[in-house]
């Protein structure tokens, strides 16, 4: 296929953009982390030198990278592209129960990661490869079809352990081409976010993103209002943030000036993976008279609906459809609902280009994700707004929790509580919460009602074995769960509990 990354390609003609020199393109720079930066040239030649050393390890397989917020994962997994081998990008902090679990899934062949980077004792058997920033060496030939894996992202479902979405390099292509026209988001355009590396948000459009279009990105390594404030007043365009991000920027504004003036001099706010909510909308419009812009999407369909730069979509929508995205609203007996009346409420279904091509290893679980006419089941519910707007009114899930922008499904963090000693039975609920959206709350009974497990520790447990963001932020005790008259636990009912 053609290129990914026509400004890393390797020949002068597929190098150049229109009026624009090679040489002005490779001495541009493509990712800065921190006091680190790459130029085009150089990414060229730290990738290429991870392209040829994961060529020579063999092509068929996957590579997994240790997705630290560093310069090397960019470099690593930018590499694998060019060589056209999958990546599974992993979370630097997955606790030994989860990290176990994608390890014997996806069976990379090697890991990449940044030197000196400590990997825990599950990767012991897996070789590791450290990137070399500085290095100058040469990709093998392209030689990928648009349907060959380019990722393999693990998402959560509502129960059991989280699934590997296969990405193909052709959805990658359709997200981020249908994004840059919707945006009109070019070379010319430097990116600052703080998401983290090994989700779609930050690594395919907040990474992947601007090396497609020759721009910058500039990674805050951690994020932290005045580190964006920071970036804009040196020259970025846009920012990208989960809505807790611009929570956190609503609430900063009152107090500091700047970096309302500099979130007013950005040509692009977008905010994605969750809903903003209304107030911090208006917050952040009153403070800086800039509306931040929404777009919806999953690990499994990258992008589906985005706000555009041009256009004026009412408050609180995703937007129209991005190019290419074709997208239903479903009622539950099947029925398409045909009308764009603010009102009747549907489960958005897609098809296009930049869908997922199936869960590793689990054709079960991919076959039930689309109907028989090949559209793929979001599980999310909206309306159409009469201009054609998505408006995401809810999920279909409870059993699927939205806290900082991570998905979490409720059973595995069950199964995981349950693993404790000091817990007889457990269910878990998600409650509103002003900064991650939704908060994880443990409903425990507990083993001895005479010495309950404390709640610092079961989130301690929980950390350890799935993920620090997946542990519960309140334990509530209660006596026996409700439950009905077949034995399911009644999570509704646990409100009033
Ligand atoms: C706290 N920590 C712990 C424990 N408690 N570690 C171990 N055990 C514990 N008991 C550590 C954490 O690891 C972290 O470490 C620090 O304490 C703070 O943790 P936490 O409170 O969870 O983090 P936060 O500061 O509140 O994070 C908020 C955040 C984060 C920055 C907004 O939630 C975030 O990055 N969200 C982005 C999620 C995302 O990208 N989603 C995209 C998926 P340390 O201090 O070392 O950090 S959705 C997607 O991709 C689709 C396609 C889409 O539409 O975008
Ligand atoms: P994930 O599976 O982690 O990729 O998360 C995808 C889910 O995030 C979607 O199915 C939606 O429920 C939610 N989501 C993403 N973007 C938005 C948005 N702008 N507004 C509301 N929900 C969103």
């Amino acid at each position: 296929m053609s290129s990914l990354f026509p400004a890393l390609a390797d020949g002068p003609a597929e190098r150049s953009e229109p009026g624009v020199p090679p040489d002005e393109v490779r001495r541009r720079v493509a990712l800065r982390f921190g006091p680190r930066s790459l130029t085009y040239g150089e990414l060229a030649g730290a990738a290429g030198a991870v392209a040829a050393s994961i060529g020579r390890a063999g092509r068929a397989g996957r590579v997994a990278v240790w997705a630290t917020p560093e310069l090397e994962t960019a470099v690593a997994v930018t590499g694998a592209l060019l060589a056209g081998v999958a990546a599974v990008p992993l979370n630097p902090k997955s606790g030994e129960k989860e990290l176990a679990h994608i390890l014997s899934d996806s069976a990379p062949t090697l890991v990449l990661a940044a030197p000196g980077a400590h990997l825990p004792s599950a990767l012991g058997d897996v070789p590791r490869a450290d990137v070399d920033a500085s290095a100058t060496g040469t990709p093998p030939a392209d030689e990928t079809a648009d349907g060959d894996p380019a990722l393999v992202v693990y998402t959560s479902g509502t129960t059991g352990p989280p699934k590997g979405a296969v990405l193909p390099r052709r959805a990658l292509a359709a997200t981020l081409d249908a994004l840059a026209e919707a945006w009109q988001w070019t070379g010319d355009d430097v990116l600052v976010h703080g998401l983290p590396l090994f989700h779609v948000h930050g690594l395919v459009l907040g990474v992947l993103g601007p090396l497609r279009r020759g721009g910058s990105v500039r990674h805050l390594g951690r994020f932290s209002p005045e580190g964006v404030a920071r970036e804009l007043r040196a020259g970025a365009t846009m920012v990208f943030g989960v809505p807790t991000m611009y929570h956190r920027i609503a609430e900063a504004l009152p107090g500091d000036p700047e970096l309302a003036g500099a979130l007013a001099g950005a040509r692009l706010l977008v905010s994605g993976s969750a809903a903003l909510p209304a107030h911090d909308h208006e917050r952040i419009a009153a403070a800086t008279g800039r509306r931040v812009i929404e777009r919806y999407g999953m690990t499994e369909t990258l992008m589906n609906t985005a706000v555009r730069a041009d256009g004026q979509a009412p408050a609180g929508t995703v937007g129209p459809p991005l190019p290419g995205v074709e997208l239903r609203l479903v009622e539950e007996d099947g029925t398409e609902i045909g009308a764009y009346d603010g009102e009747s409420v549907g489960e958005v279904q897609v098809r296009g280009p930049n869908l997922f091509s199936e869960y590793l290893n689990r054709p079960d679980a991919t076959a039930a994700a689309f109907t028989p006419d090949g559209w793929f089941r979001t599980g999310d519910m909206a309306v159409r707004e009469p201009d054609g707007s998505v408006c995401i009114v809810g999920r279909k899930a409870t059993d699927l929790i939205k806290s900082g922008g991570y998905k979490i499904g409720a059973g595995e963090i069950e199964n995981a509580l349950l693993e404790h000693p000091g817990v007889r039975e457990a269910a878990v609920t998600g409650e509103p919460d002003a900064d991650l959206g939704e908060r994880i709350v443990a409903w425990i009974v507990p083993a001895d009602p005479g010495s309950p497990p404390g709640a610092e520790e079961l989130a301690d447990h929980v950390a350890r074995r799935l993920a620090p963001h997946k542990r519960p932020r309140v334990v509530r005790y209660l006596e026996a769960l409700p439950r009905n008259d077949m034995g399911k636990i009644m999570k509704r009912a646990l409100a009033d509990a």
